[in-house]
């Protein structure tokens, strides 16, 4: 277990490269914003900017990890269309509470911890409409900051890149947690355990709910059951991202199973939920930060203060994604349409996985591909070196964070044999 290294945050603010046109442009201007270097490009939305910006006829965009149908194009969901469709022209826009809409929190609540959940009767959990999963982490780290202000976050190796730059910028220390196994490219059970085991008592950890990001492991049930005996042992706080739920197994329920078993185990924990993969709704920023607390009180105090953190940073959260998701959820027949949707998602990912191995063994590739199929959700983590990556971008126009981190979601049946033969090219032994 290790502070995050100075390196890589020291790396994370280097300034881009400047053409020699701005840099002399600088040089002369002493204004009063002189001193501002360009910001590094994001590892992840910087590789979209890239791929845009490629006139190439073949490039493929394998980088965010935004869902495509098979024939490359953003999904609108029928569900969505038809909750449009009943909000279009029936309902106004005036400004939500600050903490977001109750109907919407209250499926979100139901997904979360279950539709019968004694918490959410016995109104334990505090919980605001958020600005998707990222502004749920962000208000919970600042909340954390501002009520823990000697606490730190435990973040695993490796994660989402951006849950870094969101405790950074909250001010919360951060360490990290041993989760990769890179060898077997699966999870390094003993190694997380150990870490668990031997974190202060009461730390705080940040754990993926499902289909962790980059690397589509997950621990098994059992293994959940584990990690949540030895958090309660160490007083333990889970913070659960939850921004795939119905994506890694097709059934949100299912999904869900983490959060349960901690649950049922009588941990408070935290969770942060998106709509963003799951309902299609990246643009609407429509999500939920919950945390469960020690009775009705407390919950009451503690959504009064997610409230005030709000108000002051964005006042209120955007309707129209918030109607959306309550209208979604709250109809029976339109939520059967969702999950039969979800699970439609789901299964074309899981089908282009398959796709994808068998097209490097028919190429006679030597390496082991069978982690394409074994991981879940919707990136596959390579194995590939970033020296690879930059010749699948360079030689191939195939773009993809320089982890080696592949998003399934934007693989094809029309472009699954060119990835495949390119990923043969650069990683076959000379
Ligand atoms: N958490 C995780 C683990 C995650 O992968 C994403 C998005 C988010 C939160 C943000 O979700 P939102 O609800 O849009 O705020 N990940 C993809 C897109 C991104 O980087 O923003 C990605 O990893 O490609």
């Amino acid at each position: 277990m290790a502070t995050l290294s100075l390196a890589a945050s020291s790396a994370a603010r280097r300034p881009a490269l400047l053409p020699p046109r701005l840099l002399a442009a600088r040089a002369m201007a002493s204004s009063l914003f002189g001193h501002v270097e360009p910001a590094p490009k994001d590892p992840i939305l910087g590789v979209t900017e890239a791929f845009l910006a490629d006139p190439s006829p073949d490039k493929v965009n394998v980088g965010v990890g935004a869902y495509r149908d098979d024939n490359g194009q953003p999904v609108v969901l029928s569900c969505v269309r038809e909750a449009e469709r009943r909000i279009l022209g029936n309902l106004n826009m005036e400004y939500l509470p600050m903490g977001g809409s109750i109907k919407m929190i209250e499926e979100s609540l139901k997904l979360a911890y279950g539709e019968d959940s004694g918490f959410i009767k016995d109104k334990r959990i505090a919980a605001v409409q958020a600005l998707s999963d990222t502004g749920a982490c962000r208000l919970f780290a600042d909340f954390q900051k501002r009520f823990l202000p000697d606490s730190q976050i435990y973040i695993s190796t490796p994660t989402w890149s951006n849950h870094h730059n969101i405790w950074r910028d909250a001010q919360v220390p951060q360490k990290t947690f041993t989760y990769y196994h890179p060898e077997s490219r699966g999870l390094d059970f003993s190694g997380l355990m150990n870490d668990i085991k031997n974190a202060p008592d009461g730390s705080f950890f940040l754990l993926h709910a499902c289909a962790h990001n980059p690397t589509g492991v997950d621990p098994t049930e059992e293994q959940w059951r584990e990690i949540s005996h030895q958090f309660k042992v160490k007083k333990h706080f889970p913070f659960f991202d939850m921004a795939y739920q119905g994506f890694a197994s097709g059934d949100p329920e299912r999904d869900a199973k983490a959060i349960r078993i901690f649950l049922e185990d009588g941990h408070q924990i935290g969770c942060a939920q998106s709509y963003a993969k799951n309902m299609g709704l990246y643009g609407q920023r429509a999500g939920c930060l919950s945390i469960l607390c020690e009775d009705e009180m407390q919950a009451v105090a503690v959504k009064s203060q997610l409230q005030q953190i709000a108000r002051p940073m964005y006042s209120n959260p955007p309707v129209h994604g918030a109607l959306v998701v309550s209208i979604i959820l709250n109809d029976p027949e339109l939520k059967g349409l969702w999950l039969k949707e979800v699970k439609g998602m789901a299964d074309r990912i899981i089908g282009m996985r398959k796709a994808l191995k068998e097209n490097l063994e028919k190429l006679g590739s030597p390496l082991s591909w069978d982690h394409i199929t074994n991981q879940i959700g919707m990136f596959c983590y390579s194995g590939m070196t970033p020296e690879q990556v930059d010749r699948l971008t360079n030689e191939y126009h195939i773009y993809m964070t320089r982890n080696g981190r592949i998003s399934m979601a934007g693989v094809t049946t029309g472009n699954v044999a060119y990835l495949a033969n390119a990923i043969h090219e650069v990683t076959k032994p000379n």
